[in-house]
């Protein structure tokens, strides 16, 4: 297995340890280490560099980061990288997959979905807070996803996809396909202050969803992690990512047809968002909370929705309608919040 063999560029001398498949994140492969029967533990990746190129430049980011919470006196854990015998934090096998072992936080857990409207506004509050310590100096970031938050590209990716795309799966996706197709004109004010530049450009975290946060036994956060999207753009993504993630009351590839917005969870997590940012937040960001719920919830049902019909080359599946699956949860989930919006 091309993971034992990554470890030993780690420990030359290890023997007895145990890899275990950790199934997290849609992106990269992940398992948990277990050294001398789990007296130590690890975290080892593939990259998935088919989307992180550059694989070098996402951990170079993420020392970077840490290096900025430290000096600032950020006090929540932090995930380490570690350098492999050679020095280097990237260790290539010898069919060129990208690897890298990670720290792992002791006594932790994370959710996939959140019920608690205490835990919520507290997982808030915590991203709220890394936000003001990762905006408080410049920060120098490699540029690794070019294009991530350009709205307009991902209309024209599902576009592309609906003249191109597979036709069975094209036509098993027509009702989500007709549902964004209405609500079309929900990304030109977005798109139209991205081309302005009317949004304040702050550091965001890019990827705020449920499971990159990590909880001790009292449901209380003490780390926040998966550090690969850190980049510039705008914090009105992040709280539509959270909302997008939070509200949910079904995990996100569950597409029963029921209302699965939960609209107390979302009034927690305004709550704890704004905890560390309501005097930061300029007046373009506090007015435009509830619309950019709408849209990053609208621009992952596209992604979703544009990777099925393409045959699911970006997002890892676990079956064939995955995909859709995941755009249907997503089509519901902005129902119930536009519905509760309207009251
Ligand atoms: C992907 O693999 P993961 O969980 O880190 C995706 C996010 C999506 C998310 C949906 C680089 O994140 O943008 O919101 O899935 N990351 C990338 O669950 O595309
Ligand atoms: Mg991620």
């Amino acid at each position: 297995m091309e993971a034992s063999i990554i470890l030993k560029k780690y420990f030359p001398n290890i023997s007895d340890f145990k890899i275990i498949p950790i199934e997290n994140g849609l992106i990269n492969t992940t398992f948990l280490v277990e050294e001398n029967s789990g007296q130590k533990k690890y975290i080892l990746q593939k990259i998935n560099t088919s989307i992180f190129k550059n694989p070098k430049a996402i951990v170079e980011n993420h020392c970077t980061i840490n290096n900025l919470l430290q000096q600032n006196g950020y006090t929540k854990q932090r995930v380490e990288i570690y350098n492999n015998s050679y020095g280097e934090l990237i260790t290539l096998s010898e069919t060129g997959n990208a690897w890298r072992l990670m720290s792992f936080i002791e006594n932790s857990t994370t959710l996939l979905k959140v019920s608690d409207t205490k835990t919520v506004e507290k997982i808030a509050a915590a991203f709220s807070e890394f936000y003001k310590f990762i905006n408080q100096n410049p920060l120098p970031l490699q540029e690794v996803l070019p294009n991530f938050l350009d709205f307009d590209l991902r209309m024209k990716d599902f576009f592309w996809a609906l003249e191109h795309g597979n036709p069975s799966f094209i036509a098993k996706a027509q009702p989500a396909i007709e549902f964004i197709k209405t609500q079309i004109n929900l990304p030109n004010q977005w798109i139209d202050w991205q081309k302005k530049l009317s949004l304040p450009n702050r550091i965001i975290h890019a990827d705020p969803k449920i499971s990159n946060i990590l909880l001790d036994k009292h449901e209380n956060p003490i780390c926040i992690i998966d550090l690969d999207t850190v980049m510039n753009g705008t914090l009105l993504y992040d709280f539509g990512d959270m909302v997008r993630s939070y509200t949910n009351k079904l995990e996100e590839d569950n597409p029963k047809n029921i209302d699965n917005f939960d609209s107390e969870i979302f009034l927690a997590l305004k709550h704890g968002f704004l905890q560390h940012l309501e005097n930061v937040l300029e007046k373009i960001e506090l007015d435009n909370m509830d619309y950019a719920a709408q849209i990053v919830i609208y621009i992952q049902a596209v992604r979703f929705l544009t990777d099925y019909l393409n045959g699911s080359v970006y997002y890892t599946i676990q079956r064939e309608n995955h995909n859709l699956e995941r755009a249907i949860n997503q089509i519901n989930l902005l129902k119930g919040l536009q519905q509760f919006l309207q009251k």
